[in-house]
Protein backbone atom coordinates (compact mmCIF):
# COMPACT_ATOMS: atom_id res chain seq x y z
CA UNK A 1 0.00 0.00 0.00
CA UNK A 2 1.29 3.32 -0.74
CA UNK A 3 1.53 6.23 1.37
CA UNK A 4 -1.18 7.57 3.84
CA UNK A 5 -0.60 11.49 4.10
CA UNK A 6 -1.16 14.10 6.59
CA UNK A 7 -1.81 17.94 6.25
CA UNK A 8 -3.36 20.83 8.78
CA UNK A 9 -3.10 24.63 9.04
CA UNK A 10 -2.91 25.88 5.81
CA UNK A 11 -4.56 28.62 6.67
CA UNK A 12 -5.62 28.86 2.72
CA UNK A 13 -6.07 32.90 2.12
CA UNK A 14 -6.05 34.90 -0.89
CA UNK A 15 -3.74 37.10 0.80
CA UNK A 16 -0.91 34.35 0.97
CA UNK A 17 -0.12 33.47 -2.67
CA UNK A 18 2.99 31.12 -1.40
CA UNK A 19 1.19 28.58 0.66
CA UNK A 20 -1.02 28.53 -2.53
CA UNK A 21 1.43 27.29 -4.53
CA UNK A 22 2.90 25.14 -2.19
CA UNK A 23 -1.20 23.65 -1.65
CA UNK A 24 -1.06 22.84 -5.42
CA UNK A 25 2.42 21.80 -5.87
CA UNK A 26 1.38 19.21 -3.02
CA UNK A 27 -1.50 18.45 -4.69
CA UNK A 28 -0.60 17.82 -8.33
CA UNK A 29 2.81 16.08 -6.90
CA UNK A 30 2.55 14.50 -4.35
CA UNK A 31 -0.83 13.66 -3.03
CA UNK A 32 -1.84 12.69 -6.29
CA UNK A 33 0.64 9.53 -6.08
CA UNK A 34 -0.78 8.80 -2.67
CA UNK A 35 -3.06 6.18 -1.13
CA UNK A 36 -5.31 8.83 0.79
CA UNK A 37 -4.91 12.25 1.78
CA UNK A 38 -6.42 13.19 5.43
CA UNK A 39 -6.76 16.92 5.97
CA UNK A 40 -7.07 18.08 9.95
CA UNK A 41 -8.57 20.83 10.21
CA UNK A 42 -8.02 24.69 9.65
CA UNK A 43 -7.17 23.88 5.70
CA UNK A 44 -8.92 27.69 5.09
CA UNK A 45 -8.16 30.80 7.34
CA UNK A 46 -11.79 31.52 7.29
CA UNK A 47 -15.09 29.50 6.01
CA UNK A 48 -18.18 31.55 6.38
CA UNK A 49 -20.60 29.20 4.25
CA UNK A 50 -20.55 26.37 1.71
CA UNK A 51 -22.40 29.16 -0.25
CA UNK A 52 -18.93 31.70 -0.59
CA UNK A 53 -19.09 32.65 -3.89
CA UNK A 54 -15.46 33.91 -3.64
CA UNK A 55 -12.96 33.38 -6.41
CA UNK A 56 -10.30 32.14 -4.39
CA UNK A 57 -12.07 29.38 -2.98
CA UNK A 58 -13.80 28.32 -5.86
CA UNK A 59 -10.33 27.42 -7.25
CA UNK A 60 -9.08 25.65 -4.04
CA UNK A 61 -12.73 23.45 -4.49
CA UNK A 62 -11.19 22.58 -8.25
CA UNK A 63 -8.23 22.06 -7.00
CA UNK A 64 -9.42 19.39 -4.04
CA UNK A 65 -11.98 17.94 -6.67
CA UNK A 66 -9.21 17.07 -8.89
CA UNK A 67 -7.22 15.15 -6.36
CA UNK A 68 -10.50 13.43 -4.80
CA UNK A 69 -10.70 11.55 -8.20
CA UNK A 70 -7.78 10.08 -7.82
CA UNK A 71 -7.38 9.97 -4.02
CA UNK A 72 -9.40 9.79 -1.34
CA UNK A 73 -9.87 12.67 0.91
CA UNK A 74 -10.74 13.09 4.39
CA UNK A 75 -11.55 16.46 6.52
CA UNK A 76 -11.87 16.98 9.57
CA UNK A 77 -12.81 19.70 11.17
CA UNK A 78 -10.52 22.69 12.65
CA UNK A 79 -11.88 26.05 14.73
CA UNK A 80 -11.55 27.92 11.26
CA UNK A 81 -13.03 25.72 8.80
CA UNK A 82 -15.70 24.60 11.32
CA UNK A 83 -18.87 25.64 9.07
CA UNK A 84 -17.88 23.74 5.76
CA UNK A 85 -20.39 20.85 5.41
CA UNK A 86 -22.53 19.07 3.05
CA UNK A 87 -22.50 21.13 -0.27
CA UNK A 88 -18.37 21.23 0.20
CA UNK A 89 -18.07 17.93 0.62
CA UNK A 90 -20.33 17.20 -2.73
CA UNK A 91 -18.39 19.97 -4.69
CA UNK A 92 -14.59 18.63 -3.61
CA UNK A 93 -15.60 14.85 -3.60
CA UNK A 94 -14.66 15.06 0.04
CA UNK A 95 -16.03 13.11 3.28
CA UNK A 96 -16.08 14.33 6.29
CA UNK A 97 -15.33 12.84 9.42
CA UNK A 98 -16.10 13.77 13.09
CA UNK A 99 -13.60 15.59 15.10
CA UNK A 100 -12.23 12.87 16.72
CA UNK A 101 -11.46 9.57 14.23
CA UNK A 102 -9.64 6.44 15.21
CA UNK A 103 -7.64 5.04 11.73
CA UNK A 104 -5.86 1.60 11.03
CA UNK A 105 -3.17 1.08 8.59
CA UNK A 106 -0.04 -1.22 8.68
CA UNK A 107 -1.42 -3.73 11.09
CA UNK A 108 -1.21 -0.05 13.40
CA UNK A 109 -3.71 2.74 14.32
CA UNK A 110 -3.64 6.17 15.05
CA UNK A 111 -6.12 8.66 16.22
CA UNK A 112 -6.75 11.95 14.37
CA UNK A 113 -8.16 15.24 15.37
CA UNK A 114 -7.67 19.07 14.75
CA UNK A 115 -6.51 19.04 18.11
CA UNK A 116 -8.25 22.28 19.67
CA UNK A 117 -10.76 19.67 21.36
CA UNK A 118 -7.36 18.53 23.50
CA UNK A 119 -6.48 22.36 24.70
CA UNK A 120 -9.24 21.85 27.88
CA UNK A 121 -7.06 24.76 29.93
CA UNK A 122 -8.63 26.90 27.40
CA UNK A 123 -12.02 27.32 29.14
CA UNK A 124 -12.77 30.40 27.24
CA UNK A 125 -11.97 28.43 24.12
CA UNK A 126 -13.95 25.46 24.99
CA UNK A 127 -17.58 28.08 25.44
CA UNK A 128 -17.38 29.81 22.51
CA UNK A 129 -16.57 26.48 20.77
CA UNK A 130 -19.26 24.76 22.16
CA UNK A 131 -21.37 28.03 21.13
CA UNK A 132 -20.29 27.59 17.49
CA UNK A 133 -20.64 24.40 16.99
CA UNK A 134 -24.39 24.25 18.32
CA UNK A 135 -27.25 24.02 15.84
CA UNK A 136 -28.61 27.30 16.82
CA UNK A 137 -25.89 29.57 16.36
CA UNK A 138 -24.40 28.11 12.42
CA UNK A 139 -28.17 28.31 11.38
CA UNK A 140 -27.96 32.23 12.71
CA UNK A 141 -24.97 32.57 10.89
CA UNK A 142 -25.69 30.92 7.81
CA UNK A 143 -28.85 33.24 7.39
CA UNK A 144 -26.93 36.59 7.54
CA UNK A 145 -25.60 37.53 4.45
CA UNK A 146 -22.16 36.51 3.19
CA UNK A 147 -20.84 40.20 3.80
CA UNK A 148 -22.18 40.17 7.10
CA UNK A 149 -20.71 36.93 7.69
CA UNK A 150 -17.33 37.64 6.45
CA UNK A 151 -17.67 40.65 8.64
CA UNK A 152 -18.36 38.49 11.44
CA UNK A 153 -15.37 36.08 10.81
CA UNK A 154 -13.21 39.18 10.29
CA UNK A 155 -14.25 40.32 13.96
CA UNK A 156 -13.68 37.41 15.94
CA UNK A 157 -10.33 36.20 14.16
CA UNK A 158 -9.42 39.87 15.44
CA UNK A 159 -10.72 39.35 19.04
CA UNK A 160 -8.95 35.81 19.46
CA UNK A 161 -5.82 37.42 18.58
CA UNK A 162 -6.39 39.81 21.11
CA UNK A 163 -7.67 37.32 23.89
CA UNK A 164 -4.36 34.97 22.90
CA UNK A 165 -2.51 37.25 23.51
CA UNK A 166 -3.42 37.75 27.07
CA UNK A 167 -2.87 33.84 27.53
CA UNK A 168 -0.07 31.69 28.69
CA UNK A 169 1.61 29.79 26.34
CA UNK A 170 0.91 26.28 28.75
CA UNK A 171 -3.07 27.39 28.38
CA UNK A 172 -2.93 27.35 24.83
CA UNK A 173 -1.32 24.11 24.86
CA UNK A 174 -2.57 20.56 24.89
CA UNK A 175 -3.57 18.71 27.96
CA UNK A 176 -1.60 15.57 28.83
CA UNK A 177 -4.76 14.39 30.42
CA UNK A 178 -6.66 14.93 27.60
CA UNK A 179 -4.38 13.82 25.81
CA UNK A 180 -4.03 10.50 27.81
CA UNK A 181 -7.66 10.18 27.62
CA UNK A 182 -8.12 10.30 24.11
CA UNK A 183 -5.95 7.46 23.31
CA UNK A 184 -7.24 5.45 25.73
CA UNK A 185 -10.51 5.60 24.75
CA UNK A 186 -9.20 4.62 21.25
CA UNK A 187 -7.14 2.07 22.54
CA UNK A 188 -4.12 3.74 20.42
CA UNK A 189 -0.54 4.70 20.83
CA UNK A 190 -0.26 7.45 18.12
CA UNK A 191 -2.04 10.60 18.19
CA UNK A 192 -1.83 13.04 14.92
CA UNK A 193 -2.92 16.67 15.40
CA UNK A 194 -2.37 20.31 14.15
CA UNK A 195 -4.10 23.58 15.74
CA UNK A 196 -1.36 24.70 18.17
CA UNK A 197 1.45 25.23 15.26
CA UNK A 198 4.15 23.48 17.82
CA UNK A 199 5.08 21.18 14.92
CA UNK A 200 7.27 18.43 16.94
CA UNK A 201 6.63 14.63 18.08
CA UNK A 202 6.14 14.21 21.75
CA UNK A 203 7.42 10.44 23.37
CA UNK A 204 5.20 9.90 26.29
CA UNK A 205 3.79 7.34 28.29
CA UNK A 206 0.04 6.55 28.52
CA UNK A 207 -0.92 3.99 31.32
CA UNK A 208 2.39 2.67 31.39
CA UNK A 209 2.39 2.78 27.62
CA UNK A 210 5.05 3.83 25.62
CA UNK A 211 2.82 6.43 22.86
CA UNK A 212 3.57 9.35 20.45
CA UNK A 213 1.65 12.75 20.14
CA UNK A 214 2.84 14.06 16.79
CA UNK A 215 2.11 17.94 15.87
CA UNK A 216 1.53 18.69 12.75
CA UNK A 217 3.24 22.15 11.27
CA UNK A 218 0.95 24.93 9.94
CA UNK A 219 1.84 25.75 6.78
CA UNK A 220 3.16 29.51 7.12
CA UNK A 221 6.23 28.30 9.30
CA UNK A 222 6.75 25.35 7.25
CA UNK A 223 4.59 24.05 4.69
CA UNK A 224 5.05 20.14 5.30
CA UNK A 225 3.10 16.89 5.29
CA UNK A 226 3.16 13.73 7.41
CA UNK A 227 3.83 10.62 5.51
CA UNK A 228 2.52 6.73 6.99
CA UNK A 229 3.61 4.10 4.70
CA UNK A 230 5.05 0.24 6.26
CA UNK A 231 7.89 1.93 7.19
CA UNK A 232 6.48 4.39 9.95
CA UNK A 233 5.96 7.82 10.03
CA UNK A 234 7.87 10.47 8.80
CA UNK A 235 7.63 14.22 8.38
CA UNK A 236 8.52 15.94 4.63
CA UNK A 237 9.01 19.05 3.99
CA UNK A 238 7.42 20.92 0.89
CA UNK A 239 10.05 22.27 -0.90
CA UNK A 240 9.40 23.63 -4.84
MN1 LIG B 1 -6.82 25.55 14.63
Amino acid sequence: MSDILFISDLHLDESEPDIYDHFKYFLENIASSANTLYILGDLFEAWVGDDDDDDFYGKCQQDLKKLSAITPIYFIHGNRDFLIGQQFSEKTGITILEDTQLIEYFNSSAVITHGDLLCTDDIDYQKMRQLFRSQPWQQEMLSKSLLERRQIAKAYRMQSTQNNSNKSYNIMDVNPQAVAETLTKHNSSTLIHGHTHRPDRHEIQVNNKACERIVLSDWETQPSYLVWNKDGISVKNIGI
